[in-house]
């Protein structure tokens, strides 16, 4: 193969993704180490970071993994310095970590608000402005924040997540107007509805064993008719992490399946045992 796939090489590269023992974020890092970066993670506690720590080595993948709420700018701040000193300066960093109340909003307590803003928006702020001074300094970076089809739509129940996921691309566009000149890029990926753990109660079968009206309404509305894997996702990221996109800033890039394309069409059309369902094991 010649030497333009070069460009998709994230060989000598330190990559920080977070929020990453498992979900998307796993994959994202199986899909960056395989493409020659340093794996670095971190997760809200021992527990997750462990059970991280056991996936990566069953893959075969040296990581750094460390206790850090993106939430905290001084454990973050910490987590970053402690990177630099035992792996090197971070040349990416994914902002995966995440968290989604489904709550209508009248319902919703202050508190649960602000858990999501803290988390889903407040911590790539926080994270971001971690990295950035090294980035700035070598003149070179990749910021990749994950957005969400609720950063375009919104729907019942998820008002907070939806805010925090909007504000996000703002921030994604803010980042690449700020520090675009020092060759830093700031993109986002716009997963569809991905199979993971924090949408395993969308896919919930009912208790007469068909399927959750959620499972069948999403279908609907996908032209693939069916959920997306974190297999799906990890291409994208490595391209958005590499030399390849280089001249690409400042942009949310969906992969969706082509909901966000398509009128959908009526749930009761679909056919179920032309369906391809997800092991709930391998969502994990
Ligand atoms: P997930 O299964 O909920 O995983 C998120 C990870 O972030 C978990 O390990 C979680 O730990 C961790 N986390 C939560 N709060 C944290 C904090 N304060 N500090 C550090 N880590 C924290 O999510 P996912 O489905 O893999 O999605 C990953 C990202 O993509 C999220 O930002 C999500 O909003 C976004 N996304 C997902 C989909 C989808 O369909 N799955 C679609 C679009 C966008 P806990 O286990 O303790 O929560
Ligand atoms: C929900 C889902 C979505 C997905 C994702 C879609 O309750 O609607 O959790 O929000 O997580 O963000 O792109």
């Amino acid at each position: 193969m010649g030497d333009f796939l070069k460009n998709f090489s994230l060989e000598g590269k330190v990559a920080w993704i977070t929020g990453a023992s498992y979900g998307l974020g796993l994959a994202y890092a199986v899909a960056f180490a395989e493409s020659g970066a340093k794996i670095v993670f971190n997760d809200i506690n021992q527990e997750l970071v462990d059970k991280g720590l056991e996936e990566y080595k069953k893959r075969g993948i040296e990581v750094y993994g460390a206790v850090c709420d993106v939430t905290n700018e001084e454990q973050v701040q910490k987590f970053v310095a402690d990177v630099k000193d035992k792996v090197g300066s971070i040349d990416i960093l994914v902002n995966n970590a995440g968290i989604i109340k489904r709550i209508p909003m009248h319902e919703m307590t202050l508190k649960e608000w602000n858990q999501v803003i803290d988390v889903d928006l407040t911590g790539p702020f926080v994270c971001s402005k971690a990295v950035l001074p090294d980035m700035m300094e070598k003149r070179s970076g990749k910021i990749i924040n994950a957005c969400s089809m609720m950063s375009e739509f919104g729907r019942e129940t998820v008002s907070a997540y939806a805010a925090a996921k909007g504000g996000l691309k703002m921030l994604t566009r803010n980042i690449c107007s700020e520090y675009g000149q020092y060759n830093i890029q700031c993109n986002a990926i716009g997963p569809g509805y991905i199979a993971t753990p924090q949408t395993a109660p969308l896919r919930k079968k009912q208790e007469d064993g068909s399927m959750h009206p959620f499972d069948r309404f999403i279908r609907s509305k996908t032209p693939a008719q069916r959920w997306g894997k974190t297999e799906d996702l990890m291409g994208l990221a490595v391209f958005l992490a590499s030399p390849a996109s280089d001249f690409i800033n400042g942009q949310v890039v969906y992969i969706d399946g082509g909901i966000s394309a398509y009128i959908g069409q009526d749930p009761s059309n679909l056919d179920p045992s032309k369906m391809e369902f997800v092991d709930e094991e391998d969502a994990q």
